[in-house]
């Protein structure tokens, strides 16, 4: 009896498996055939069945990274779609055969144009049909932008319209319906992408989610480079020398010092900083105890040399003053000297701690490869260029070109807000990359915009459904692409989250 309706259910189910099956593999016939308009441009490259515990071959190149996975039986559609005469965006589809009807587009990172597997996988074992892209060229380099503004549109403001439209058709034939709702997550650039959408394609997401926005993207780029700079950073490696340039045992000397000062501000002395804004960091304290007068304030070159001399003979780890107005520096928001202007805010008490500020980001001693190839390749559109006078002029030429229209600092979310979009950001205050108070600074506007209560007025009452200090020891959110064990203190990433359009359904 039990065999019988065991065999009752299972024969269903295995003709709707079958019938899956037939239907994608049919896919590319049906997609080239189409007369869609939504797929004018676009070139089907394949289109697969795929089983359960798959292990793939990645589409593109230059984006090493291990292979994806597919956790779900699936249809994967590989697709090009033509965007200009001299460029193209490449995507995929990973379309799940047990389909809750829901949609979703994943960001990139970074300078990226890499296919995100990962979340490929996940949201296609979330049962949504899910698309990735490669932002409109291969690689984790800014170089494909050099002298062709037609990717550089693709990666600042269209790759992610694009493909989004082509995907929902592509959606629409496999299933022979259209997708209920659609949605889009990204964390970073991606985030970027994500405000992106909802300011300039309101129409093409109902619900988006974005991580640590990389919003008004040139100055963040503009910020990090300065950033850099103010620690001893120049074009090429040996800037190790700069009287500013901390070694990393510097920075946990540093990184301790900032834990002593500002642990306790949140009300526990527990490892954590719960409440970053309100961190004075004092890094004068760590100045060397017989840092004279001389290295104070170094009239010649030989004084500043033994301003950094006197620190590497110290007993105890010490500062020079260069080190610590480097500090000072960073430790405060980038303000434009000439109008008073905030260009970008500090970079979070804490963060410092983070490993990737030492493996190729500000803290190596080496220019950060995120500005220099956007400033090279994007902003100036030169194949060689000279960091080691990099400063203000260059920060306000990348806002006046503002490359592809990829700032994406405005406001105005009324378009998207109207339709009925809902739009969550959070943003780990111990971000590796982008301070968090940009996240805030972005919410302040978008609230000044649309007449909705400043971050200092919110209560638990109003109809946002988070606040920043209800969300402040929240732990368990940390940066893009970490999970617990990849963050060496996961503990001390406590995080905002801001729904900026209120739930009222
Ligand atoms: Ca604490």
């Amino acid at each position: 009896m039990h065999l019988l309706t065991l065999l009752l259910f299972a024969a269903p189910l295995l003709s709707y498996a079958q019938d899956f099956e037939s239907t994608c593999l049919a896919l590319k016939s049906t997609l080239d055939q189409s007369t869609d308009a939504d797929l004018a441009g676009t070139t089907i490259l394949d289109v697969s069945y795929v089983s359960s515990n798959t292990t793939l071959e990645p589409l593109g190149s230059g984006c090493p990274m291990p292979p994806p996975q597919a956790s779900v039986p699936l249809c994967r559609v590989q697709f090009t779609t033509q965007t200009s005469p001299t460029s193209a965006v490449t995507a995929e589809a990973w379309l799940p055969e047990e389909w809750y009807g829901r949609f979703l587009t994943a960001g990139n990172g970074g300078l990226s144009g890499c296919i995100f597997y990962d979340m490929l996988q996940s949201g296609s074992a979330l049962h949504f049909a899910t698309i990735s892209h490669n932002a409109g060229h291969d690689g984790f380099s800014g170089l494909p932008f050099l002298n062709n503004p037609e990717v550089l549109l693709d990666f600042s403001s269209r790759a992610v319209h694009v493909s989004t439209v082509v995907g929902k058709a592509i959606t629409r034939e496999l299933y022979r319906r259209p997708a209920s709702k659609a949605y889009f997550a990204g964390c970073s650039a991606g985030g970027r992408q994500g405000a992106h959408s909802a300011l300039y394609h309101p129409s093409d997401f109902d619900g988006i989610l974005v991580g640590s926005p990389a919003t008004d993207w040139n100055r963040l780029m503009h910020w990090m480079g300065m950033t850099a700079r103010a620690v001893g950073a120049g074009p090429s490696q040996g800037y190790e020398s700069a009287p500013e340039f901390l070694t990393r045992d510097l920075w946990d000397v540093v990184s301790q010092e900032i834990l002593k000062q500002c642990d306790g501000l949140d009300g526990l002395e527990d490892g954590i900083i719960a409440q970053p804004d309100k961190c004075e960091f004092k890094p004068e304290v760590l100045l060397c105890s017989d840092a004279d007068e001389a290295c104070v304030a170094p009239a010649t070159l030989e004084g500043e040399l033994r301003c950094v001399e006197s620190n590497a003979n110290m007993t105890a780890p010490c500062l020079t003053p260069k080190q610590v107005a480097a500090l000072n520096t960073i430790y405060s928001p980038l303000i434009d000297a000439e109008t008073g202007e905030l260009l970008y805010p500090r970079l979070d008490p804490g963060s410092e701690a983070i490993p990737i500020y030492f493996a190729g980001l500000p803290f190596t001693g080496v220019f950060p490869m995120l500005t220099s190839e956007w400033f090279q390749y994007a902003v100036k559109n030169v194949s060689t260029y000279d960091f080691s006078s990099y400063g203000p002029a260059d920060g306000r030429l990348a806002d006046e070109i503002n490359p592809g229209g990829i700032a994406t600092w405005s406001g105005d979310f009324s378009a998207f807000r109207d339709r009925g979009g809902k739009f969550l950001t959070y943003h780990g205050s111990g971000d590796w990359i982008i301070p968090s108070g940009n996240s805030k600074r972005m919410y302040e506007l978008v609230a000044s915009t649309l007449y909705a209560p400043s971050t200092s007025n919110l209560k638990e009452q109003s109809p946002f459904t988070a606040t920043p200090e209800k969300y402040d020891q929240m732990d368990s959110f940390y940066s893009c692409g970490q999970s617990n064990n990849q963050i060496q203190r996961p503990e001390k990433t406590p995080n905002t989250i801001f729904q900026i359009f209120p739930t009222r359904n």
